[in-house]
């Protein structure tokens, strides 16, 4: 077993740093955030897929401790770096990156295993973190007496209760092979499968595929939404009876946008990228458009339903029914509810919302709070925009005079007050 740093000690650096630690290895997770530190030395989790009571077994077990500085990963003989990688002004910020790079290489030794696992665009990992370790330690990568270093995907997803890091398949990328090696090793300790492939840019360059994949995939149902609403088709019944093909189809369905810290981030990285060579990544600024469209088309869709009716959307009662970004959590990050909120005050309508994962959120000055789920009985019209499980949908379109949902939930379908995306 090895001594392992982990810096970043977020959603993707504490579950991989609860993981090592419980495979036997002696865990050091190096944070920024002073008060995260202090929690976690504390035993309290910060991260929803880790519980205090497994931080606080490794803590007592000696076998991890947290930290903010860098000169803890000193004896590490690994070190993964798990840090954001926005977008922001239509280019990739690698700053976390560069400066967890400028910490790490005072302190790198030779024989270290250095591990990125942030998303980033191929070339990241030998252009940019490689020469600022190489700076840092005086070592070259991929030498005797030098460092190992490794692109390797992160692949967690909050809250999955089916896809856990153990039982995720992991790439692996080195810049020489018996980096590549090192990596599938010491991951080999606690995830089923690793995935070897010829280098950092290849294992960069599947990562964003991946999400790629599903931002083109959510922007093609999306746009087929709107043409099947036109044309008085029932996209839901398409999907439906499109996914009854058991081989060479996956479905996707239509929703009032894409949001989460993924999706509509790492295309970006793709497009960017494809823009350094001279080309252009029509397919995915396309998708990005479509996606982006769909919480106007949202809004535009209950003027219509209210116009019907003789109501205006100025002055209506809108509540909207969920607001994280996707399913049974209460991140907000990049929530197309939220771009629909805004759009909906903006016409004059009076909005509130109800999400039991999201008890309060802030538009602007203003802090909004959850309002009780009977509060849609008196609503002109409810939005369903995110399904959770923990939300009563039987009682909620029994009281409902009009429901608009974009998300095809099971309880409203042949219900004639109930109309869907
Ligand atoms: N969405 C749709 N229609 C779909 C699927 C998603 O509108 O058919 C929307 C969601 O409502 C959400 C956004 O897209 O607003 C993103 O949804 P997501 O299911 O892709 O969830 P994310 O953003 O949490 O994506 C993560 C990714 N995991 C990693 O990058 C490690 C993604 O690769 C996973 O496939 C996804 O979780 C997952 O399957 O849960």
């Amino acid at each position: 077993m090895s001594r392992v740093a982990v810096v970043g000690q977020g959603y993707v650096g504490l579950p991989l740093a609860v993981a090592a630690a419980g495979a036997g290895h002696g865990v050091i997770g190096i944070d920024c955030d002073k008060a995260r530190v202090d929690a976690l030395n504390e035993g309290s989790s910060p991260v929803g897929d880790v519980s205090d009571e497994q931080l606080r077994r490794l803590l007592d077990a000696g076998r991890y401790g947290a930290s903010s500085s860098f000169a803890a990963l000193a004896e590490a003989q690994v070190v993964v770096i798990c840090v954001p990688t926005p977008y922001h002004h239509e280019a990739p910020d690698l700053s976390y990156i560069e400066e967890a790079a400028r910490g790490i290489g005072p302190y790198l030794s030779p024989g270290t295993l250095v591990i990125l696992e942030s998303t980033t665009y191929p070339g990241t990992t030998e252009n940019l973190l490689r020469p600022v370790l190489e700076a840092g330690s005086g070592l070259l990568a991929g030498t005797e007496k030098g460092f190992d270093l490794v692109f390797s995907p992160e692949r967690i997803d909050p809250g999955n209760p089916r896809f856990q890091l153990a039982n995720t398949p992991k790439i692996v990328g080195g810049v020489t092979a018996a980096a590549t090696r090192r990596a599938t090793e010491f991951y080999g300790t606690f995830v089923d499968k690793v995935v070897p492939v010829s280098g950092p840019r290849a294992a960069e360059m599947a990562k964003l595929l991946e999400n790629t994949f599903r931002h083109i995939n959510i922007a093609l149902v999306n746009e087929l939404a709107i043409l099947c609403h036109d044309m008085d088709i029932d996209v839901w019944e398409v999907i439906d009876a499109a996914a009854s093909k058991p081989f060479g189809f996956m479905p996707f369905f239509p929703g009032p946008g894409v949001g989460g810290h993924c999706i509509p981030v790492d295309p970006m990285y793709l497009s960017w990228c494809v823009r350094q060579f001279g080309g252009a990544a029509k397919f995915i600024e396309l998708a990005r458009d479509v996606n982006s469209a769909m919480p106007a088309y949202c809004v535009s869709r209950v003027q219509d339903l209210l116009n019907d009716k003789g109501k205006s959307l100025r002055g209506a009662r809108i509540l909207l029914l969920g607001v994280a970004y996707k399913s049974d959590i209460g991140d907000l990050r990049e929530s197309p509810a939220l771009r629909v909120l805004e759009q909906l005050r903006r016409k004059g309508a009076d909005v509130s919302y109800h999400d039991p994962h999201v008890p309060e959120l802030r538009m602007g000055d203003e802090l909004m709070q959850s309002v009780p789920i009977d509060t849609a009985a008196g609503a002109d019209c409810v939005l369903v925009l995110t399904a959770h499980s923990a939300i009563d949908y039987d009682q909620v379109l029994g009281a409902a005079q009009l429901v608009f949902d974009t998300r095809n939930i099971e309880a409203g379908r042949e219900l004639p007050h109930v109309v869907r995306l």
